[in-house]
């Protein structure tokens, strides 16, 4: 018989982080709340739920390390909005962005949900931060419910 590791879509007792940026709070203050309502829908408990809000895209892997070394969180949830401008900007904090989460995640060992938003302009971020499933919040914050789940259940 085949043995099937999944991660259950369950939030309750879990402890999660939320990093947030300010940048494009037009837009990230939607993805917090698909975040929000996810956790919440799925059995979260606002005590276990912290938010950490940050300048820009930029900062937001120092959060994600600090939260991820303390050892206090089940799963940590990136959001962030970087909008392509006229200039190569964008692409250095776009890259650092990811390269810094991912890194975070992979030296703790925590899952780190990455929903930062790369558009090419407002209109795709705004698409890409509605209700629901069309919210990228909402979905990487039951990525971070999964992974949590999921890597409890891994032997
Ligand atoms: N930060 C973002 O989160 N999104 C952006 O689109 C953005 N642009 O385009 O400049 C942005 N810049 C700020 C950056 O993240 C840092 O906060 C800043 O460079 C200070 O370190």
């Amino acid at each position: 018989m085949v043995t099937v590791i999944e991660g259950k879509l369950e939030a309750q007792g879990l402890r999660i982080g939320i990093i947030v940026s300010r940048f494009n709070s037009f837009v990230t203050d939607k993805l917090l709340t698909g975040a929000l309502e996810a956790l919440e829908s799925h059995g979260g408990e606002e005590e276990s739920i912290e938010i950490v809000r940050v300048p820009g895209a930029f900062e937001i892997p120092l959060a994600a390390r600090k939260m991820a070394a303390s050892g206090r969180y089940d799963a940590l949830v990136c959001l962030g909005a970087v909008i392509r401008g006229d200039t190569p900007h964008f692409e250095y904090i776009a890259a650092e962005a990811a390269r810094g989460i991912g890194n975070a995640m992979m030296t703790f060992t925590i899952p780190i949900a990455f929903g930062v938003l790369t558009t090419n302009n407002v209109e795709q971020a705004l698409e890409r931060a509605g209700s629901g499933k069309g919210n990228k919040g909402f979905e990487a914050a039951l990525t971070a419910v999964e992974m949590a789940n999921l890597t409890r259940e891994i032997p």
